[in-house]
């Protein structure tokens, strides 16, 4: 006995001495998040190097460990892949406050932990903004206005676009976003209007757990031959400006200038601007314009 400690010492002595942190807790709890009465809130936390203990400090200061958590039908379960994470399956209000993922040292700590609000079911805001490219399409009608369920946010994207063909050319038809709650789950997906060419082009996802906040498109101005107005968009995620994905459309027109949400807001609503299918000798351009809705991630 006395010789492991003696052991664990000279190791985590030697990390220190060569300039290792001898414990590096990691979570993605680095921003506030909201979450509904009993959604269920994940909390990922990876510890790497030498520690003794690691589990989430609860804002009621009690110290869970995955470790004990062996019920797998227990309010609180060991979260798969991380060796310190758990997830608590329905979320109360006394849950709102600081939550830490420690890893325990022989001689101290390391830690890292963000702050988590719990809303009533009924308390969802709603739509407090909505943004739309500065560039777009002089055809169509707009669609119905689709917003995600309470608490949930655009995740990812999916644009349907026609390659280009010899014959009448409409480039971008419409946008699919999947909907994620931020207690994790993937309920439902939105996407207003569509046009009836194109091919699905694979969804796009921000990094887990944030959400769009920003797009620009891709238009073609009109032009006396064949017209395709919206051929592509680009999109930025919450906490990643610098990160741009692109939907994978056409190459007409240019883009753009970026519509964005506001601080604090991300994509909640999407409403499209479609010209509808002209018959066989009209020139198509299917979608036109995009608007998407932003509602706040923390309130
Ligand atoms: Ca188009
Ligand atoms: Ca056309």
């Amino acid at each position: 006995m006395c010789s492991s400690v003696t052991t664990l010492l000279l190791v985590t002595a030697a990390a220190l001495t060569a300039g290792v942190r001898a414990v590096n807790v990691t979570s993605v709890i680095t921003a506030p998040r909201t979450v509904l009465v009993g959604e269920k809130l994940y909390l990922p936390c990876q510890a790497e190097g030498i520690f003794l203990t690691c589990g989430w400090d609860s804002p009621l200061d009690e110290i869970i460990y995955p470790e004990d958590l062996t019920d797998p039908d227990g309010p609180i379960v060991p979260f798969p892949g991380f060796n310190c994470g758990i997830i608590v399956n329905e979320v109360t209000l006394e849950d709102s406050g600081h939550w830490a993922c420690i890893a325990t040292v022989e001689d101290g700590f390391d830690a890292q932990g963000g702050d988590v609000t719990v809303r009533p079911v009924s308390s969802w805001p709603g739509v407090v903004a909505n943004v739309s490219s500065p560039l777009a399409g002089v055809w169509g009608e707009w669609g119905e206005v689709q917003l995600c369920p309470a608490n949930a946010f655009a995740d990812s994207l999916e644009l349907k676009s026609e390659a280009p063909t010899t014959g009448d050319n409409t480039a971008a038809n419409g946008l699919l976003l999947p909907c994620r709650q931020q207690g994790g789950a993937l309920p439902t997906a939105i996407t207003s209007s569509m046009g009836d060419f194109g091919t699905w082009r694979g969804l796009q996802y921000c990094p887990i757990p944030e959400y769009i906040d920003q797009f620009q498109l891709r238009v073609e101005p009109e032009n006396a031959f064949d017209d395709t107005a919206v051929n592509d968009i680009k999109f930025t995620c919450t906490h990643y400006p610098e990160e741009v994905l692109s939907g994978g459309g056409e190459t007409w027109g240019e883009w753009g200038d970026w519509a964005s949400c506001p601080p604090d807001t991300a994509v909640c609503g999407i409403q499209t601007k479609v010209e509808p299918y002209l018959g066989v000798s009209g020139d198509d351009t299917a979608l036109n314009d995009v608007r998407f809705f932003c509602c706040p991630t923390v309130w």
